[in-house]
């Protein structure tokens, strides 16, 4: 079963496709993205394995970030992790674009890929161990400037990494992106999530 979701907000156009585990019948993984007045949250997030308790810790971590998006991205994990503690728990990437100051402030506990690709370069977001709901680091948040046309690419490990790297520098609008990534490097193993999005500025 495959998700897709594509949208134009006030500061993104942005695309995200899920893909379901081929024996489960529900997602462990997680797209979410809301705006606030001064910006918008991106987050990805994989429920530990796959199936029905997978599905459960991501849709819960799904409600929190909805109730806490005006706070900021660390706090956000932190309720989350409270939240996920009779879960089987959840890795997530967080990412939040400031509009005013054009930043965007990202965070990743476990290994949900983030990458910043702006015209003539890129950045990876820095990923910490742990697992929200049993163990989370003591976290840090990294502050970037963005820019309009800059692109968020954020997936999980229901997609292969090495051959992804190369694919993203190829192709340009959102909903292209997502759906090739998810249609040619996905594992078949897992579920798979990949949120894009295109900061309007
Ligand atoms: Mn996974």
């Amino acid at each position: 079963m495959t998700e897709i979701h594509s949208d134009e907000l006030r500061f993104v156009y942005w695309s995200g496709v899920s893909a379901t585990h081929p024996d489960e019948s529900v997602c462990g993984d997680a797209f979410f993205v809301k705006e606030t007045e001064n910006g918008v949250f991106l987050c990805l997030i994989d429920g530990l394995g796959h199936g029905k308790e997978a599905f459960l810790a991501a849709n819960r971590t799904c409600s929190v970030i909805n109730d806490f998006a005006e706070e900021n991205i660390l706090s956000l994990f932190e309720h989350c992790h409270e939240a996920l503690r009779s879960t089987r728990g959840a890795v997530m990437s967080a990412a939040f674009i400031h509009h005013p100051s054009n930043t965007i402030e990202w965070a990743g506990i476990g290994n949900v890929e983030g990458l910043l690709l702006k015209r003539n370069s890129h950045e990876w977001l820095p990923l910490r161990g742990g697992i929200i709901g049993c163990r989370i680091p003591s976290l840090r948040s990294c502050k970037l400037s963005i820019q309009a046309d800059d692109m968020i690419v954020m997936y999980t490990d229901g997609i292969s990494h090495s051959t992804t790297k190369k694919l993203i520098e190829t192709i340009e609008p959102c909903d292209e992106l997502a759906h090739s990534i998810i249609s040619s490097q996905i594992k078949g193993t897992d579920d798979a999530a990949v949120l894009v999005a295109r900061y309007k500025g």
